[in-house]
């Protein structure tokens, strides 16, 4: 039975003490906080992929250093398993406890009773694959990455420089090559191709829909557009914005897709660049996230969020798979987070099943996995579609009985190709939407009027300590600190049609709260509201309290 290599752990280890008095938390999307203060947690992090690869006989484990959405000094890492979803749940409880070791042998200590518990075979290979976003503090994070692989001899691929999607696709194709499910090229290249061909062949015969705005953050998306395009040629016509990636303090800066979905409002920087009509979107940070807009005749903004995206789709593809005869035997559902919109889950629980999860891909992508085929999105603009292996078969091996339902057949696996299953993914999602978009002749205005969203306000909320806000019901109540939830509802009760709820960030250090109601002015009212109770229920410096 091989053994830990202590000699070199501990050595590699010394090079990458834990911070005393910092603690860390494996959150929504891995550990996120100062890219400053994480050289320890990306050492760890490399040592505990090198194990959980091992665990898995070997099976290729993707890392990813990026903070997303969060502004340019955060930096975050989040471990990807094998078939390109989120790691499993029980792991990320061992990564916070690693994470948080404070000495070498503690830290040696608790990887010793990992490898007990977890019954890991160390004789087994390690493989990980890995990638980085633009951050300034990301080649100096990835060296500390890099050491933990050394530490426990991973054999590792470097993806350099790419989007969140692009890894997580990656390593899907990487652990499926040569076998019946192969998923793609396991390359750039090959995402890029495979994603372009299928809208290709999607679009084929249509005319082509005019040009489309991408705000690309600042960000990696940018890199990533600017090679998309290219494979794209004249199918779809994309003019790249924000696309400033080496410049100090422009990610996610007044542009991106949470700043666009927060503030509800245009990037300052196109504003005098988007003309009435024309459809524009917002890539965020890592390219995981895609919110659309449109200005009006009067110049009035429009956001077509994670929502309005889930309605379009879903009743795109529930239209397909009754056009090709399978209307009896293949069951779309959708899945939600508490923050997405009232109307918009009137809208579609009035025509399919939904589901409303916690939120976090992770949990949202678990839940669309129990539909043949699952839509999935946040309100924020993050989520795919997930076609089951089952119906996958299915669509593969149909008969149709008309030419009608061979050409809805042949969409609905042009879109198991187009779609990346692996996680939500903007560029892929983009793809998606404008297929949509150019069979129902729509523009951003016929998109909008699916439904119409209830006025709605997001707050973040500074307080000392955010971990007193604990949830239940899908996020949806508060159940500690004890009272406060009574509290909001009284004040929910005054609204008309008014809804908030209250949870902790997973991603940031703060309290988000969020507020709808029949008028702009009783959300942003609800929401201020019950911010204020929040603040001074976890004992905030009153100077700072929300107005
Ligand atoms: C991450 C997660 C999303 C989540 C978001 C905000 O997004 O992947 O599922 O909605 O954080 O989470 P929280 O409200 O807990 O901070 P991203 O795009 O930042 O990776």
């Amino acid at each position: 039975m091989a053994e830990l290599p202590l000699e070199a752990l501990r050595k590699l280890s010394d090079l990458h003490p834990k911070p005393a008095n910092l603690h860390f938390q494996y959150g929504t999307a891995g550990f996120r906080t100062l890219g400053s203060t994480m050289d320890s947690v990306m050492f760890r992090v490399g040592v505990l992929a090198g194990l959980r690869s091992k665990k898995l006989d070997g099976k290729t484990i993707g890392v990813m250093v990026t903070a997303s959405h969060n502004p340019e000094p955060d930096n975050g890492v989040k471990l990807v398993d094998p078939r390109g979803e989120m790691l499993e749940a029980s792991w990320e409880v061992h990564a916070t406890t690693l994470a948080n070791a404070p000495t070498t042998e503690a830290f040696i200590e608790a990887l010793s009773t990992l490898v007990k518990n977890a019954k890991i075979d160390l004789s087994k290979p390690a493989r990980v694959v890995y990638a980085r976003d633009t951050r300034p503090s990301g080649p100096a994070l990835v060296a500390a990455l890099e050491d933990g692989f050394k530490a426990i001899g991973v054999s590792a691929r470097n993806a350099e420089v790419t989007t969140t999607p692009v890894l997580h696709y990656l390593v899907k194709a990487i652990n499926t090559k040569g076998t019946k499910d192969e998923y793609g090229e396991d390359s750039e290249e090959g995402y890029m191709e495979k994603l372009s061909s299928a809208f290709k062949k999607l679009v084929a015969g249509k005319v082509s829909p005019p040009p489309l705005i991408v705000d690309c953050a600042n960000g990696v998306g940018a890199r990533a557009a600017a090679k998309l395009s290219d494979y794209l040629g004249d199918s779809l016509k994309l003019i790249l914005h924000n696309t400033a990636t080496t410049t100090p303090g422009a990610l996610n800066n007044a542009c991106g897709a949470d700043f666009v979905k927060t503030s509800q409002k245009i990037p300052p920087s196109l504003v005098s660049i988007l003309k009435p009509g024309q459809r524009a979107c917002s890539l965020d940070g890592d390219a995981d996230r895609l919110i659309y807009f449109y200005l009006d005749d009067r110049g009035l903004f429009h956001m077509l969020d994670g929502d309005k995206i889930a309605a379009l789709v879903a009743a795109f593809i529930v239209e397909l798979v009754k056009g090709a005869g399978l209307g009896e035997e293949i069951q779309v559902g959708v899945v939600q987070t508490a923050y997405a919109n009232g109307a918009s889950t009137k809208y579609l629980a009035d025509r399919l099943p939904v589901t409303c999860v916690s939120t976090g891909v992770k949990h949202l992508h678990h839940a669309a996995e129990r539909y043949d085929i699952g839509v999935y999105f946040e309100a924020n603009g993050h989520g795919t579609v997930l076609f089951s292996p089952e119906t996958t078969e299915k669509l593969n091996t149909h008969q149709p009985s008309t030419p009608a339902q061979s050409t809805a057949l042949g969409h609905l696996v042009n879109l198991t190709r187009l779609i990346n299953q692996t996680v939500g993914d903007a560029l892929s999602d983009m793809l998606l939407v404008e297929v949509v978009l150019v069979y129902k002749s729509y523009s951003g205005i016929e998109w909008d009027s699916l439904y119409h969203d209830l006025p709605n306000r997001l707050v973040k909320v500074v307080v000392p300590d955010r971990n007193i806000f604990k949830t239940e019901d899908a996020e949806r109540r508060l159940i500690s600190p004890p009272g406060l939830q009574q509290k909001i509802d009284e004040l929910v009760r005054r609204y008309e049609f008014g809804r908030a709820f209250v949870r902790p960030s997973g991603t940031e250090d703060v309290v988000r709260v969020y507020a709808e109601a029949t008028s702009r002015a009783q959300a942003d009212d609800l929401a201020y509201r019950v911010a204020g109770l929040v603040y001074d229920e976890a004992g905030g410096d009153t100077s700072r309290r929300p107005a």
